[in-house]
């Protein structure tokens, strides 16, 4: 390996690569990245075996099933479960194998909003519609910043590039951002919103969609709607003039807005992480797609569109057009009783459910590619509460601020060892496409792949012992895909023997995800349906095409995408409406005097990659941007260290002194603070920062989704010595 390059041939991406996609080779050869299982015996961490860890799983884990029973394990699944093949293949089975209702993941620091606003608008966790962006003639964003992220529930290799074309072919951005953000300099439009009320605007611009007349969802929408009454009478109380000085935008601007998007010849509303994970993150999540619909756009080309993922869809499964819908709260947490989402529980709740003694309490914790402790709310407290633990297993690659609490990390191969495809992010492309990448390099000897060290650790989880045959779970999972699909009667392999499929999905002594994918693909939308369907999509199909498949833009998918109850949009979910109330009372609410909100830089990604020197040289990127009137007050100057303090913790940062941010808004990045004791990124602990989630409130949740606030947290500042 000598340097990584984007494929110009690719259908996607066409060559586009982030700075972090070029640092892999660096990732690769970072010395501090785990190649072999780590134990921890008197306090530190030593080298060990394979043999030798599993050995250590199965002395300290099955014990605390057996004596606390099964709930007194938990689970925390992070980010990078959804990037890979293997987790996002494997992960449901450990946690099904674990057997435990304690189940956390970077969801609910994240997303779930939107999935829940869509799942009642549309049936299922994953029916977000996302901007059909190379067609749109107007992009409404609000809470994100493409020019650093490059977008989230909405897959677009280049997002910057296809925004600049967007204005290229006359087309308008307006960005909706407390921060003057890099995408909102480059927007034709910057709103610079108060944070946390993203909700109050958006329903502003539905009471004027329907005051002024220019609510027209089209009828290939109409035939197939409910609840637009509801939604006309659950915005009269909040007319542009009445929202104004809570969201700090004029109300005629307000109505300009909704008027433009009606008059733009296609338009989409785009809103993301500080849409969502704030107060009223599930409202404005779901006013975002309400906006979409009553504007025109819902479901047409250049509006906001459902994707039609090749493979592993929950849209494009099942019955067409109906389905049980979502439902939240099966179930509570032990401590506050916050529902359950999803199938898991916010993670708001983790550090309570450790620390807070009692029947019932956690007391151990799995973590797979997860790094709770800078990613999730109090963090200092969470951090104290996995020191407390029985036992902690962790599957990840570095020894960092949460798996220095394990007892056995168990280290994945590097994702240049690793077969692609994106299975999850290609449910939200913004065009159908279907990219298979082979592993570049081979696995180390001995190494095992991710599966293979999930599916062992659910094994020693049900009583397996440690010498068990990871491969037994996957022949046990693949057999119940194949028996669920040939089992439903509307599905491509009704009715066909499942020893067939197995047989011929197992040709050439195929395995693992790569096996489990290529049933996906076979059952998916443009599958061969294992012959039936002459020249559809496979595998094998797909490795004929190393620069992928490409199959067009986004096409209308209304009334088959619907999985609701009733078999309609609804457009005013009862959950959301009984909510309404609390949306008017917050305008009423003393305002603090400062909020603090995120932001992300092109350079990071999260909290985990600061050990590569090329991120993270150059300028400090964890900064505490403040306004220069606000500086002025508190007698702060340019790198002045800024005392930050909340409910629940302080921080000393350097400050940013800037006027692309609000007056009365600070914003820190999250996902530094690598000065931990006990860590072991060299990189990342010489660039240390600071942890933004010191200072989340873990009492601060978003009640319809159990969502971390993590965006307008009051904070009080002043000069550090
Ligand atoms: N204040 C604030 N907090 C936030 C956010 C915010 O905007 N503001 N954003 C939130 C969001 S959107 C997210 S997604 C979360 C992320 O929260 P987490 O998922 O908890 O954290 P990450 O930083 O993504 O950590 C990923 C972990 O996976 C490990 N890892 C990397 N690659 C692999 C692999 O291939 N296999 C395995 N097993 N491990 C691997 C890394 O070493 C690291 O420990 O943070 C959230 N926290
Ligand atoms: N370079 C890089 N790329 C990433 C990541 C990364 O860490 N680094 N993380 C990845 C992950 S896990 C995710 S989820 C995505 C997230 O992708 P995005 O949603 O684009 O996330 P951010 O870049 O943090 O942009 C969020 C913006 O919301 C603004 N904001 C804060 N509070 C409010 C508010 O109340 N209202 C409004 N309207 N805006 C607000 C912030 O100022 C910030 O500019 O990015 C992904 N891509
Ligand atoms: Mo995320």
């Amino acid at each position: 390996m000598t340097r990584i390059r984007g494929d110009r041939e690719d259908v996607f991406s066409h060559g586009y690569l982030c700075p972090k996609g070029s640092t892999l080779k660096q990732l690769h050869d970072d010395p501090d990245r785990l190649r072999r299982p780590l134990v921890r015996r008197e306090g530190r961490f030593v080298e060990v075996s394979w043999d030798e860890a599993w050995a250590e799983v199965h002395r300290r884990l099955p014990p605390v099933i057996e004596r606390h029973g099964r709930d007194a394990v938990a689970v925390y699944v992070g980010n990078p479960t959804a990037h890979h093949l293997s987790p996002a293949m494997f992960v449901r089975t450990l946690i099904q194998a674990v057997g435990t209702r304690n189940r956390f993941s970077a969801s609910t620091v994240d997303q779930a909003p939107k999935q829940v606003a869509a799942g009642y608008m549309f049936g299922t966790a994953v029916s977000v519609p996302v901007p059909d962006l190379d067609r749109t003639d107007y992009l409404l964003v609000l809470g994100a910043n493409p020019y650093a992220s490059n977008g989230s529930l909405c897959t677009a290799p280049d997002f910057p590039g296809r925004l600049e074309a967007l204005q290229a072919r006359g087309g308008r951005l307006v960005v909706v951002d407390p921060r003057r953000s890099r995408t909102a300099e480059q927007a034709d439009e910057w709103l610079a919103i108060r944070p946390g009320t993203d909700a109050h605007l958006l329903m502003a611009l539905v009471h004027t969609l329907f005051e002024e007349g220019l609510a027209h969802p089209g009828d290939h929408v109409t035939a197939h709607l409910d609840g637009l009454e509801e939604l006309r009478g659950a915005s009269a109380r909040f007319a542009p003039e009445a929202v104004s000085a809570t969201v700090g935008i004029e109300a005629g601007v307000i109505r300009r807005i909704a008027r433009e998007l009606v008059a733009a010849p296609t338009a989409a509303v785009y809103g993301r992480i500080g849409t969502c994970t704030q107060e009223f993150g599930t409202t404005a999540s779901w006013l975002v797609d309400a906006v979409n619909l009553l504007t025109g756009n819902l479901d047409r080309p250049g509006g906001a569109m459902f994707a039609l993922p090749a493979a592993g869809g929950a849209t494009t499964r099942g019955q067409r057009g109906f389905g049980p819908g979502l439902r939240i709260g099966r179930g509570r947490t032990r401590v506050r009783g916050l529902p359950e989402v999803m199938g898991e529980y916010p993670v708001v709740a983790l550090a309570e459910e450790i620390d807070t003694p009692g029947d019932g309490a956690v007391r151990a914790l799995i973590t797979v590619a997860g790094n709770p402790v800078l990613s999730t709310p109090n963090s200092g407290r969470l951090d104290k509460a996995l020191g407390q633990l029985d036992v902690m297993i962790a599957v990840d690659i570095y020894l960092n601020e949460t798996t220095r609490h394990a007892d056995v990390i168990l280290p994945p191969p590097s994702v240049l060892q690793r077969p692609h495809y994106d299975l999850l992010l290609l449910q939200f492309a913004v065009r159908t496409v279907a990219n298979y990448s082979p592993p570049v390099l081979p696995l180390d000897p001995g190494q095992p792949d991710e599966w293979e060290i999930l599916a062992k650790l659910a094994l020693i989880c049900q009583g397996q012992g440690p010498e068990a045959d990871p491969s037994v779970v996957d022949e046990l999972a693949l057999a119940g895909l194949v028996r669920h699909a040939v089992a439903d009667p509307t599905g491509p392999v009704a009715g066909r023997d499942p020893d067939e499929l197995v047989t011929a999905l197992s040709a050439g002594g195929r395995r693992g995800p790569e096996r489990m994918l290529d049933f996906m693909l076979r059952t998916g939308p443009y599958g061969d349906a294992f012959g039936a369907v002459p020249g559809g999509l496979s595998l094998d199909a797909l490795l004929a095409e190393p620069h992928g498949v490409d199959l067009g833009p986004l096409q209308p998918r209304l009334p088959e995408i619907l999985r609701t109850p009733s078999g309609r949009v609804q457009l005013a979910p009862p959950e959301l409406i009984a909510d309404v109330d609390r949306l008017a009372s917050a305008m009423t609410r003393p305002q603090p005097e400062f909020v603090l909100v995120g932001r992300r830089n092109l350079r990071t990604n999260n909290s985990w990659m600061h050990n590569i020197a090329v991120l993270v040289k150059g300028k400090e990127q964890c900064t505490l941007q403040i306004h220069p009137d606000d500086a002025g007050r508190l007698g702060v100057g340019p790198g002045d260290r800024v005392l930050v303090a909340s409910r629940v913790g302080e921080l000393v940062a350097p400050a940013e002194v800037t006027g692309a941010i609000r007056p009365g808004v600070v914003s820190l990045p999250h996902g530094f603070g690598h000065d931990l004791d006990g860590i072991a990124m060299a990189v990342a602990q010489a660039h240390a920062g600071v942890n933004a989630n010191v200072l989340a409130d873990e009492e601060a949740f978003e009640p319809l989704s159990g969502n971390a606030v993590l965006n307008a947290i009051p904070v009080r500042l002043s000069r550090a010595s």
